[in-house]
């Protein structure tokens, strides 16, 4: 292949919407989000009431050879489980070493960081002119906390891989709330 003449050097992506011309964006609905969210009772009383639609991820993952690079483009609906923001299912890398960036383009949200090991947690803003860092061996997971659609493009090696497993069988440790207005993080077990 030649590479200068790749389709994939380029492509045009809707910021506000959050999706990427010739991309089908993966669809989550509430239904792929079981055990995410710590208000269980609301949960299942909203799942059996629909299955919303609560993101989108249009990824652009052509090659992996040492040195690439994927990205992907996400747009979270605005929306809530009781108190709990719309929120991404959330991954751990499989190869523990990768990072992550993650642009926010429009709307408003937030990004919950959980130490693998220490289980340390830090909650950081994610709007449009703000860049977030994700370390390596640091599992993320992103809400929107406002009322329009989130949109955000997270840029991260070819192998990195998504390891949703070792979340889900240890959840985070902390949710993302509104109170009084505002998002706050506090203790999963403390909701
Ligand atoms: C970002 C990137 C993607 C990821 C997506 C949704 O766009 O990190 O790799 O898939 O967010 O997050 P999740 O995979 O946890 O549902
Ligand atoms: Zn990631």
């Amino acid at each position: 292949m030649n590479l200068l003449n790749s389709h994939d050097l380029l492509r045009f992506f809707d910021p506000v919407a959050g999706t990427i011309a010739g991309v089908a964006p993966t669809q989550r609905h509430l239904g792929d989000l079981h055990g995410c969210f710590a208000d269980t009772a609301t949960y299942e009383r909203m799942l059996a009431a629909g299955n919303p639609l609560v993101y989108g991820v249009s990824a652009v993952e052509p090659a992996r050879a040492d040195g690439d690079l994927h990205y992907a483009l996400a747009f979270i609906l605005p929306g809530r489980v009781g108190a709990e923001y719309f929120m991404t299912k959330g991954h751990v890398h499989s190869w523990r070493e990768a990072a992550e960036v993650y642009l926010g383009l429009s709307g408003e949200g937030a990004m919950l960081l959980e130490d693998e090991t220490t289980r340390e947690s830090r909650m950081l803003p994610l709007r449009p002119n703000h860049a977030v860092y994700v370390p390596g061996k640091i599992a993320h997971r992103t809400m929107n906390t406002g009322s329009v659609p989130l949109t955000y493009l997270g840029i991260y090696p070819a192998q990195a891989g998504h390891d949703y497993t070792s979340v889900a069988n240890r959840n985070f440790r902390c949710v993302v709330i509104e109170r009084h207005g505002q998002p706050a993080m506090v203790e999963r077990t403390l909701l």
